[in-house]
């Protein structure tokens, strides 16, 4: 069974970062370890929460899991709380890369053109190193713009998408996914270049009439879930886009469901290993 870990917080009620990622890849097939950032009460949407910094768990997990020889298929960065958080992020890829360990790196700090609360420029710099690391790089339109200085566009054309896939995959990963790719009102999903090919991927699904809280983690998780089942990024980003959609979907014709986050569990049937 592949094995990979991924490094995020857990907000302890949200469906965000390890409360989808785990249920998410565990259903795809793969071991998920967990290297948890900070505990939040909630994520950050709600006020008053609660936040308990794990930084200092981080190099005494990667220094014991070393002396027990494990070995990981992929390492996947979420929300990241800190330039330090950063740093150990990268020393533990650095660490736990053999040559076919592929690095995921979702740069969570922003959406719909703002930073998220405790986020500023300097932090979108230091994610820049991050970036440089990984296989693939799965930032939403905001996120890529502030990872490559570029002023955010509302509804962005073709050539400013293809511009920004330049700069996105010139920061060093091999795969550029920029989510939230809606060509066409009531179209969403991704464009995607490969470095190596210079190939773009387009991929859209019916867009839905509300936006919810967590979808890019589940969009990210997939994504990672497909791909260490063998399916190629397009193949996995498909997936991930449908997915996410299904997600979306079942949240808003379910008049009892949350509004923090989406019903993913009620799709996760969807992602068992036979589904793929
Ligand atoms: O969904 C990304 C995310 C993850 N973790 C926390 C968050 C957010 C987005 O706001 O607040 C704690």
């Amino acid at each position: 069974m592949k094995r990979i870990v991924t490094i995020q917080d857990i907000s302890c009620i949200g469906k965000c970062s390890l409360t989808v990622a785990l249920p998410i890849i565990s259903a795809m097939g793969v071991e998920a370890a967990v290297i948890p950032t900070a505990v939040l009460s909630t994520h950050t949407m709600f006020s008053g929460f609660t936040f308990a910094d794990l930084t200092d768990q981080i190099s005494p997990i990667a220094a014991h899991w070393k002396k027990e020889g494990f070995t990981f298929d992929a390492i996947y960065t979420g929300y990241l709380g800190s330039f330090e958080q950063i740093r150990l992020s990268a020393a533990l890829m650095a660490d736990f890369k053999k040559s076919d360990t592929r690095i995921f790196v979702d740069p969570v700090m922003a959406d719909n053109g703002t930073l998220y609360a405790g986020f500023d420029l300097k932090f979108a710099n230091e994610m820049k190193q991050l970036c440089a690391r990984a296989d693939v790089i799965m930032p939403n339109l905001t996120e890529a713009a502030l990872l490559t200085n570029t002023p955010w566009q509302e509804n962005p054309d073709e050539a400013f998408l293809t511009a920004l896939l330049d700069k996105l995959t010139a920061l060093g990963p091999e795969c550029a996914v920029l989510t939230g790719y809606s060509p066409a009102p009531d179209q969403i999903g991704v464009i995607a270049k490969k470095a190596s090919t210079g190939a773009i991927f387009r991929y859209t699904t019916k867009k839905q009439p509300k936006n919810y809280h967590g979808t890019g983690d589940i969009f990210a998780s997939t994504l990672v879930g497909g791909m260490m089942n063998g399916l190629s990024l397009e193949q996995a980003a498909k997936t991930a886009c449908d997915f996410t959609a299904e997600c979306i979907r079942l949240t808003i014709a379910n008049p009892d469901s949350r509004t923090y986050g989406v019903d993913f569990e009620t799709a996760l049937p969807m992602l068992i290993k036979n589904g793929l």
